[in-house]
């Protein structure tokens, strides 16, 4: 029907199909997402209004949306074992807002991790409506260890007396120790909220410890290793509950997306299945594979390695590349990351010193830790031939080869 009403459109969707079967994944928040995720996000959901919560509805006709709402709630819930779960926020700046807007008053302090160093523009950026609305007050890494400073949250913390402490990290490559920073909390007097975005996948599958019973809230994206549609969500105990649903509705967003919410079920659903579990750690092995095949190749990688889905190439001990320079290789390889700030970084934000890694849309095509033995290699080679046009040529047929050799959607026609 796409193809009758606008070519346009239909034939830009198989472009982008097209351009995410050639190449190679590794931005370390994208993933692939099922096809049943994706038929419940193009479905006839999409046409209802249900401003409200199930049961509680300000538009007729939403007793069918209540029962997908209510699903997706109670699959959140036992997935991540929470007391509460809101599935509205449209993303993760939304939850991470709603969750802000429950527990703190504009003014308020937080404690936050530095954007530079592994955090989120919500946790506090300047340009940022969190650090506009709220006095943030940022901790960041070990210089040595590059791991994230505990001593340091502390002394923070007990010297400004934050109502909230923030943790959570779309670039941080190591485990984060919730039991640690609860303790920290505790002693002063603050709440604690993890972003989980990025890990939400991991920890579903115990790849990663759990924030749920160390922090007040818990918020996410769906769409990252959680491998559901684009959307986010907000955990709590019992008691903020009420306090986070009445932020996000009337206090954030209007109607909810109700076709959204559905794949988001879907996707709650899928990561309790046997096979997610499987997923998820092959995803933690392949980022450790990958490591080990660039540490062996001489690159610098953030804290030395990985516990998660991700790694960050560090150049800032080098002149003569910069994070732009191979973001840019890279792509005319067939390999697609993003440029990053790392510790140190003495670069602006749009050159960089490093490049961020992820192996979870490469782990949903089905590879492993061969093919992340071969994916170094290649990585590798397109950085160093990066003023060699034909040399990169080469990769990107190599990459070409290797992504054909797992298929992404067969299910859908060329
Ligand atoms: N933009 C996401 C990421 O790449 O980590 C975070 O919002």
């Amino acid at each position: 029907m796409l193809r009758d009403v606008d070519p346009q459109i239909a034939d830009l969707i198989q472009k982008e199909l097209a351009r995410q079967r050639d190449t190679l994944e590794l931005i370390a928040s994208e993933n692939f997402t099922s096809g049943a995720v994706l038929e419940a996000m193009g479905s006839v959901l999409t046409n209802k209004y249900a401003e409200g919560y199930p049961g509680k509805r300000y538009y007729g006709g939403c007793h069918v949306v209540d029962e997908v709402e209510e699903l997706a709630r109670q699959r959140a819930k036992q997935l991540f074992s929470a007391e509460y779960a809101n599935v509205q926020p449209h993303a993760g700046a939304q939850a991470n807002m709603a969750a802000y807007h429950a527990v703190i008053e504009p003014g308020d302090t937080v404690l936050g991790m530095k954007l530079s160093e592994g955090g989120h523009l919500t946790h506090g950026s300047p340009v940022n409506f969190s650090g506009q609305d709220y006095h943030f007050v940022a901790y960041g890494l070990d210089p040595k260890t590059e791991r994230i400073d505990y001593d340091e949250v502390r002394q923070l913390a007990l010297a400004h007396h934050p109502k909230l402490i923030v943790a959570g990290a779309s670039a941080y490559p190591r485990i984060i120790d919730f039991p640690r920073l609860r303790a920290i909390a505790d002693e002063a007097g603050a709440r604690l909220m993890v972003d989980m975005a990025h890990i939400a996948g991991l920890v579903a599958a115990d790849a990663h410890p759990t924030p749920v019973g160390y922090a007040d809230l818990v918020t996410s994206t769906t769409h990252k290793t959680l491998r559901g549609p684009r959307g986010g969500f907000v955990l709590s105990t019992e008691e903020l509950g009420p306090k986070v649903d009445k932020a996000v509705f009337p206090g954030l967003q209007g109607g909810p997306l109700e076709h959204i919410i559905a794949a988001k079920a879907v996707a709650f659903l899928e990561a309790m299945q046997p096979a997610f579990q499987s997923y998820q750690h092959q995803i933690v092995r392949n980022a450790a594979a990958l490591a080990e095949e660039l540490l062996s190749r001489g690159y610098r990688l953030v804290s030395g390695g990985t516990d998660n889905h991700l790694l960050l190439l560090s150049f800032v001990d080098r002149d003569d590349l910069t994070g732009k320079d191979a973001e840019q290789a890279l792509e005319q390889a067939g390999i697609t990351v993003n440029k990053n700030t790392v510790p140190g970084e003495r670069r602006s934000p749009f050159v960089t010193s490093g490049v961020r890694i992820g192996t979870a849309a490469a782990t949903t095509r089905g590879m492993t830790e061969v093919e992340m033995q071969e994916i170094g290699g290649c990585i590798d080679a397109a950085i160093r031939s990066r003023q060699d046009p034909q040399r990169l040529r080469e990769i990107r047929a190599a990459v070409g080869e290797l992504c054909r050799r797992f298929p992404l959607y067969p299910e859908y026609a060329d």
